[in-house]
């Protein structure tokens, strides 16, 4: 039975966020000085296979919808801005998205481990991992 990431979950830690930025996503100096800074917030919503991410923050927004299994084309507006192709499984209880473009290696993992959210984000030889709490 697939993990349920369904609520509200706040930035508690985040490792290696600025290597994804710089080395690996190509944003410029002042916008990862200020991404780096940032409280992030994600309201997940799911219902079976259909999910929705907002990634929330007093500088910019995100929203991402998806059905598990059916790929998709991303325009990754207002963080790096390129076209991917997605597809989003099932890995056990991690859900686990692909993402084909310029960029190699490139995906996202999320699943919940004692009580957190975890999310590791990967492009090419760089792999950040932020930790999310619970918010009330
Ligand atoms: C979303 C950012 C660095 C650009 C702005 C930072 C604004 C707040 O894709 C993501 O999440 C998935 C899984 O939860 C669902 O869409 C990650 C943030 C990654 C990477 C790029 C810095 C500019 C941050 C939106």
């Amino acid at each position: 039975m697939p993990a349920n990431f369904s609520g509200k979950w706040i930035l508690e830690t985040s490792d290696k966020f600025e290597d994804l930025s710089i080395l690996a996503l190509d944003i410029d100096f002042a916008t990862r000085k200020i991404a780096i800074s940032l409280s992030q917030t994600k309201v997940v919503s799911q219902d079976g296979d259909k999910f929705d991410f907002k990634t929330l923050s007093t500088f910019r927004n995100y929203e991402l919808a998806f059905t598990v299994g059916v790929e998709f084309d991303e325009c990754t507006k207002g963080l790096d801005n390129r076209n991917i192709k997605c597809l989003v499984t099932w890995e056990g209880d991690k859900l686990v998205c692909t993402q084909k473009g310029e960029k190699a290696n490139r995906g996202w993992k999320h699943w919940i481990e004692g009580g957190k959210l975890y999310l590791e984000l990967t492009c090419e030889n760089v792999v950040c991992v932020q930790v999310f709490k619970r918010k009330e």
